[in-house]
């Protein structure tokens, strides 16, 4: 009896043994198995880490490049006040200029309308400028002298408005011969070049074209004066200068 409970022993702690090295045996491997996760998260931790510092790196160049937009921003932003005080000075000084050319205009449309258009007794105005028929029939030298002693001119027409006026102030002064070449003196000649008339106080050519048909002729004898023929439209005629016809004088007030 003793004898099998003492195998029964041995067997058991025989059997208790092996159960132990095998139990050991296991644990070595699980223990294994943990080092190897444990290195593979190693692993991924230093991915992770070299990850981190990549993406520091970035965010320090977006930094760094947001800077350099923050401060082209403010600069802009700088510029742009400066260009609105700048427009806003303009603004003023374009308004104060624009109100004194209208007081001046109102001045000066005041000043016209105000202002008599005074001429001395006996010469009538029309625009900025007064006139005079003188009824004595000289020659054209005499007449651009009589003018020129009265701080005038022998009247040279801007216009055809300037000469139907005078015309017609012409024909209510004086009455003329019923003669076709009926006319008075001009400040117009061509003096210094056959065929070229020009205004006598300025010698610019005559602008504009008024002659009567067929003039200026040259006929009879040299004709280098002009008279504005009365009995038509007061159309041109080329005369010699030394024939005697009445004149008008043009001054400026
Ligand atoms: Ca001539
Ligand atoms: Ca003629």
């Amino acid at each position: 009896m003793e004898i099998k409970l003492t195998l029964a022993v041995v067997f058991l702690c025989i059997s208790m043994i092996s159960a132990t090295a095998v139990s050991n045996i296991s644990s070595e491997v699980n223990l294994q198995s943990v080092w190897n996760h444990i290195d593979n998260i190693d692993s991924q931790i230093s991915n992770l880490q070299d990850f981190d510092k990549y993406i520091g790196s970035k965010l320090a160049m977006n930094k760094n490049g947001i800077n350099i937009l923050n401060n082209a921003l403010q600069h802009f932003q700088e510029t742009s006040n400066k260009c609105i005080e700048k427009t806003d000075s303009l603004t003023q000084k374009y308004e104060i200029l624009l109100k004194k050319y209208e007081a001046l205009a109102a001045k000066t449309l005041t000043a016209k309308i105000s202002k008599p258009k005074h001429c001395q007794s006996g010469w009538f105005p029309y625009m900025n400028s007064c006139y005079i028929l003188m009824k004595e029939e000289v020659d054209w030298f005499q007449a651009r002298k009589w003018c020129r002693n009265n701080q005038a001119k022998l009247v040279e027409y801007r216009d055809m408005d300037e000469l139907n006026f005078v015309l017609s102030k012409a024909k209510s002064y004086r009455n003329w011969d019923t003669d076709r070449w009926a006319g008075f003196w001009v400040g117009a000649d061509d003096l210094q070049s056959e065929g070229v008339f020009k205004w006598s106080s300025s010698h610019t050519q005559v602008h504009f074209n008024y002659w009567l048909p067929t003039q200026p002729d040259r006929l009879a004898w040299e004709e280098d004066c002009m008279q504005t023929l009365v009995n038509k439209k007061g159309e041109w005629n080329d005369l010699p200068c030394e024939m005697k016809l009445p004149f008008i004088c043009e001054k400026y007030m």
